[in-house]
């Protein structure tokens, strides 16, 4: 009969006896390692202890049993001539088959009350080394991991006499693979939480620090969570507060938005999210009179910088929407900036510094709790991005598309002609949309998101969307807006919200209506249709991008009512033709890009 050798090691002993058997009857010689040996050799099956070769004894209580250049020698040899020499000098015999399940780690460690030490003990150092290395020789070698594969594997080992195929032993290598790596995942996670909390002091011997616990996910009820690196450091840190899961994604997003609109346009730039899409974003540029009104920092002591006034137009295009927002500046924050943030309700900022004042004011928001996040701006993400859904990994690559000048070369209207101001407006457009959920349409002008429409299923409530919102925030420009008698000590948000009714037209009725009526000196008239449609005559020049193809021109006469004269789009639908038609109809310059932006 053949002197196939099988080495058995294994913590969960499920099928072994039968398994032993089976092995045992077709004449494999059986080797096992303490306890697994013990078990099999009680049931009155042959075996050899692995020590029997070693010549070693198990030692330091269990740490060292099956380490030993006889086992692995055994294990990876080639069938080649020179590792049989090497085998045959060192008098080894060739071990055919390892049979291996490994100490359990995660069950361990989730028993209330599980100490370190504890831990430690359940981490499996040999066997992994079986495993691995019959793995890595399964030219020759089987590994068996699971024991729901021991039944087939005898039969066929026994129908193909000692020889199970190379498909079979490629398949069981990439599950003993697939096994270390996740049984070294759960170690490595573990002593994450151990070690590598930001509450650990910073220095060369403390480490980088790896790992940030949440205070919850995007729900109370949604514990532990937690924000980590498996490689390096964090490329952010908590100079205040602390985020929680969703201040997190906004941070991440947000701050990869006014990274690239930088980049892009070679202005400062800014950006309010909430709930993972932008309420605004903005590139600096210089606010006239009327816009420092609208915006509500006219007031301001402090000079605007083209950094303070990015984050005027960010949070300006919709304050209702950026109400408790989270902040990203692409540029280290400084005091009057910090000094707009100061009065607005948020929930934190982002941002790659701070000045000693900019910080000192943010500390002392939200009674030192704001949270203040300092990002390294050299930080790279990785080019392959990973994530779970319902226990399903998926992975793709980020999306690196540039946003540039170049994307909108491809004018397809009569009217071609692009001016600067319009260009910067489709590139905050389309760079805004690269970080909205999808479906999205963002309106720009001077700058600035003035109206933008996430989430939604169907394009055309999305152009709707931000068209009513792009209207709402040029009706705020209106002289008697600016002029509401409002009361002193009304608060900004509540300022926000009196004027967002007031412009919408709502019309109110009881307690509401006294209430709202209560914030200002004398009554105030409610716009009248016909100084709204005056109004809003007058916007013009608004660029509007979407995040993939127009599906029917309903969308561009429905942005032209918002003033849009600039529209980027990528190509692609059977209705591009009529799209264009359209666009033509109101002499408006139609950009067709190649570039589809859907984010979720
Ligand atoms: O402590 S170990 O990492 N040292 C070793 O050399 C070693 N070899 C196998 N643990 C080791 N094993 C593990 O022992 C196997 O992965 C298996 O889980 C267990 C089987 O031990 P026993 O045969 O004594 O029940």
């Amino acid at each position: 009969m053949s002197s196939h050798i099988a080495l058995l090691s294994v913590y969960d002993k499920t099928g072994l006896i039968e398994f032993a058997q089976g092995l045992q009857s077709a004449g494999v010689r059986l080797l096992g390692s303490g306890g697994t040996a013990k078990k099999i050799r009680e049931a009155g099956i042959p075996i050899d202890d692995v020590a029997d070769i070693t010549k070693a004894p198990e030692m330091l209580g269990g740490r060292v049993k099956t380490l030993h250049p006889a086992v692995h020698g055994g294990i990876l040899a080639r069938s080649i001539p020179s590792d049989q020499q090497d085998l045959q000098a060192q008098s080894i015999a060739p071990i055919s088959i390892v049979v291996c399940n490994l100490y359990p780690f995660t069950s361990t460690i989730s028993k209330p009350g599980c100490t370190l030490a504890e831990a430690v003990e359940e981490v499996d150092i040999g066997g992994v080394t079986l495993l691995r290395a019959a793995a890595k020789n399964h030219e020759r070698v089987s590994v068996l991991s699971d024991p729901a594969d021991y039944a087939e594997f005898v039969e066929a080992w026994k129908n193909g006499q000692g020889d199970v195929g190379q498909a079979i032993r490629s398949k069981l290598a990439l599950k003993a693979f697939e096994m270390t790596a996740k049984y070294d995942d759960a170690i490595s996670g573990y002593f994450r939480e151990q070690y590598a909390s930001s509450d650990l002091p910073k220095g060369k011997l403390a480490g980088p620090v790896q790992r940030m616990p949440l205070r919850y996910g995007a729900n109370p009820h949604q514990k532990p969570a937690q924000a980590f690196v498996t490689e390096g450091e964090l490329p952010f840190k908590a100079l205040c507060g602390s985020p929680g899961y969703i201040n997190l994604l906004d941070a991440l997003n947000s701050y990869a938005l006014v990274k690239e609109l930088q980049e892009a346009l070679g202005l400062p730039a800014a950006a309010s999210f909430k709930h993972v899409s932008p309420a605004g974003a903005a590139v600096g540029v210089e606010l006239n009179d009327v816009e420092k009104k609208v915006y509500g920092v006219d007031d301001l002591k402090e000079p605007l910088t083209p950094l303070a006034s990015a984050y005027a137009r960010a949070r300006g295009a919709d304050r209702m929407s950026s109400f408790g927002d989270f902040i990203a500046l692409s540029a280290p924050c400084d005091l009057a900036t910090a000094r707009i943030i100061s009065r607005e309700v948020s929930d934190g900022i982002i941002a790659p510094g701070y000045s000693a004042e900019a910080l000192d004011v943010l500390g002392k928001k939200k009674g030192g709790k704001y949270c203040v996040l300092q990002i390294d701006p050299s930080y790279t993400p990785s080019p392959i991005e990973t994530r779970q859904v319902y226990g399903i990994s998926m992975q793709q690559k980020r999306n690196d598309a540039k946003i540039d000048a170049k994307l909108f070369e491809n004018l397809v209207t009569q009217n071609k002609e692009l001016p600067s101001q319009a260009l910067t407006d489709l590139i905050v457009a389309t760079l805004a949309l690269k970080y909205t959920q999808s479906n999205s349409v963002a309106y720009a002008y001077r700058g600035a998101i003035v109206g933008i429409g996430a989430g939604q299923q169907s394009r055309i409530h999305c152009t709707r969307l931000a068209g009513t919102k792009a209207d709402l925030w040029w009706l705020r420009h209106h002289p008697r807006v600016l002029a509401l008698p409002f009361k002193k000590g009304v608060k900004r948000a509540e300022k926000a919200n009196a004027i967002d009714l007031f412009v919408a037209g709502e019309v109110l009725e009881g307690g509401e209506k006294a209430q709202w009526e209560s914030m200002f000196e004398g009554s105030v008239d409610a716009l009248s249709d016909a100084e709204r449609k005056e109004h809003l005559k007058a916007l013009d020049g608004v660029a509007c991008s979407s995040d993939a193809f127009f599906p029917f021109p309903d969308n561009v006469h429905r942005a032209r009512r918002s003033g849009v004269k600039y529209l980027a789009a990528p190509s692609g639908s059977v209705m591009d033709a009529e799209c264009i038609k359209a666009a033509d109809e109101h002499g408006m310059v139609f950009a067709h890009t190649s570039t589809r932006l859907f984010h979720h």
